[in-house]
């Protein structure tokens, strides 16, 4: 029997870099590997799972306790929230971060990069599901690089006649050795919305720290931050273009209770630092337009770290 694993394999995998294969779930999947890095990708939602390059540990985080079924997200990796982040801004029956991370996004293309590299091209259009959630005709694309470096670039296309606004983001969960042990640099003096302290604004002072249930809406934030993990005796730098929000968040221990997705034991182990546009950074895309939502995650390796 000719399977769509079978079909993909044959129009677009790349021998010894790139294949199809029923993952978790029986989610189809792609494997990537090459020189620089191995990774995974859910077709289910363009989810990034996993990033590994060679010289360390995983880079992203996923829950032993995530589903993996059609329309249920998977807690961790990057999912991507379209055409908004946290609750949709009015109609509270629709689903928390867009529909988008789970819904089924195409394969458009594959290819093998000249440094080494190997990427990946999806896309999702509108339909009859997605217009019940949202009534506007998009495109998205996803380009997904895996190389030394992960860089996941959301291109999102108005492809109607009139005008519309968006927020989103690259939910990026990262694996460190201990979460209060770890420091987010680059957001020093950036005003930030506490989402557990009634959406109030405060001012970061100095390194984001972690040592309570922490969900906030860094505002107005530059192009870079960077992980320092001493545990892991690592940096991980984000480089991002199109984003003006970075979310930094951990569920701690009573929220990581509430969460069946989420083993009570793991919030020690990740923190999500999101490359987003939310709270007052809301985007607007003209009819013909399109916006990037970009990042480009590097590890370096330190011992001081
Ligand atoms: O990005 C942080 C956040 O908005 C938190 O409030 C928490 O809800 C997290 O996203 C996970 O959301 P999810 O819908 O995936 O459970």
């Amino acid at each position: 029997m000719v399977t769509d694993l079978d079909v993909l394999n044959v129009q677009f995998a790349l021998p010894e870099q790139l294949r199809f294969a029923a993952g978790l779930g029986d989610l189809p999947t792609v494997q990537v590997t090459n020189d620089h890095a191995t990774a995974t990708i859910v077709l289910q939602g363009g989810h990034v799972l996993a990033f590994q390059p060679r010289d360390t540990d995983p880079v992203l985080f996923v829950s032993q306790e995530s589903h993996y079924t059609p329309g249920k997200s998977i807690r961790g990796g990057i999912p991507i929230c379209w055409p908004w982040f946290g609750p949709h801004p009015t109609d509270s029956t629709q689903p928390q971060h867009g529909f988008v991370r789970v819904a089924p996004w195409s394969v458009r293309g594959t290819s093998a990069t000249a440094d080494g590299a190997t990427q990946l091209r999806l896309g999702l259009t509108d339909s009859e599901a997605t217009l019940a959630h949202w009534p506007h005709p998009f495109d998205l694309e996803l380009e997904i690089t895996v190389g030394h470096t992960l860089t996941v670039e959301l291109i999102a296309r108005n492809t109607g006649s009139e005008t519309f606004t968006c927020t989103g983001a690259l939910h990026s969960y990262f694996n460190v050795g201990d979460v209060t042990a770890i420091a987010v640099e680059g957001l020093d003096g950036l005003a930030y919305i506490d989402k557990l302290d009634q959406g109030q604004r405060h001012v970061q002072h100095g390194p984001v720290t972690i040592s309570a249930e922490t969900d906030r809406i860094y505002l107005d934030t530059p192009p870079r931050c960077t992980i320092i993990d001493p545990q892991l005796q690592r940096r991980i730098h984000l480089s991002s273009a199109g984003s003006r929000s970075t979310v930094v968040w951990n569920p701690w221990i009573e929220k990581a209770q509430s969460m069946a997705d989420f083993a009570d034991d793991e919030y020690p182990g990740m923190v999500c630092v999101e490359t987003a546009n939310a709270g007052d950074d809301v985007i607007t895309v003209a009819p013909g337009g399109e916006h990037r939502l970009r990042v480009t995650i590097e590890v370096e390796r330190d011992a001081s770290a």
